[in-house]
């Protein structure tokens, strides 16, 4: 260290950290329509036709897959408006969310 020069050690910083990230995710089932889950897709994840296409043969193939990753408030409210839009149109569609 050059002469004159102090080392500062910064007092640590306490419950100060980067609000954590959520994935959405859908999970498959037997009885949603393919064509129900792209429209979720389209509407409520901004995906246009193929992007949706793309990610619903996914679900329907591996059993489930990422929508979107969002800050937690924005996730759950993704979670909670696509469970509200497949009730109301009689469709045991889930929609889940897992911190990363
Ligand atoms: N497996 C459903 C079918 O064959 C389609 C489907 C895809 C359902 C994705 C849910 O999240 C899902 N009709």
């Amino acid at each position: 260290m050059t002469a004159g020069q102090k080392t500062v050690i910064e007092p640590k910083k306490l419950g100060v950290k980067p609000p954590g990230m959520f994935k959405v995710l859908l999970l498959n089932d037997d009885f949603t329509p393919m064509e129900f889950v792209v429209v979720v897709l389209e509407r409520y994840f901004s995906k246009n036709r193929e992007q949706a296409t793309q990610v619903m043969l996914k679900v329907h193939r591996e059993g489930k897959a990422v929508c979107g990753i969002y800050p937690r408030d924005v996730a759950e409210t993704k979670v909670e408006q696509v469970t509200a839009f497949s009730r109301q149109n009689e469709h045991p569609l889930r929609c889940v969310m897992e911190e990363m």
